[in-house]
């Protein structure tokens, strides 16, 4: 059996996980509008991802004997400047999250509670990746200024992102 704080933390994060998924979302409507497919690719493999990690919270919580409490999600932004204005949007969200999953093994670690350190080892390590893909993206958009070539080149780019393996609920992914 889990412990009520550990519990109450997981089920925050799988509504902050779904948020994210929604704002990515979100984000890949904005891109539609401008006709950047190859961003909107990028934001749609996102979103899936945020569903997966989203999904294993939930298994984790329900496999340790807790309770799934689902709460509502948050409107996302649905405007913003530019394409960099969108991805430094998505890097501060990552950082974001890190800071919550780091927050979580404090949490974990105080209650000594073995299993969630282990499960979220995962996310530490998924973090550091989040964080850099977005922040490419940054980069990349930082170099090409208001060049539309190389906004054409960024979006042949990110149009190569392919689907993220299925979900899975043994936390190997
Ligand atoms: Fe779930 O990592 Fe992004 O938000």
């Amino acid at each position: 059996m889990i412990e009520k704080k550990m519990q109450d933390e997981i089920n925050k994060q799988i509504n902050e996980e779904l948020f994210s998924a929604y704002l990515y979302q979100s984000m890949a409507a904005y891109f539609a509008e401008l006709n950047l497919n190859g961003f909107v690719n990028w934001m749609d493999q996102q979103v899936q991802e945020e569903l997966i990690h989203a999904r294993k919270f939930y298994d984790y919580l329900i496999g340790r004997g807790g309770r799934v409490e689902l709460e509502a999600i948050e409107k996302p932004q649905k405007e913003w400047d530019s394409p960099l204005e969108v991805f430094e949007a998505a890097y501060g969200h990552e950082q974001h999250i890190t800071k919550r999953i780091n927050h979580m093994m404090d949490v974990a670690e105080e209650l000594k509670d073995r299993a969630t350190i282990s499960m979220l080892q995962w996310f530490i390590d998924e973090q550091v990746e989040e964080e850099a893909n977005t922040d490419e993206s940054v980069q990349m958009l930082k170099r090409i200024g208001k060049d539309d070539h190389g906004l054409f080149m960024v979006d042949r780019e990110l149009a190569k992102r392919p689907a993220p393996a299925a979900t899975t609920t043994d936390n190997q992914e």
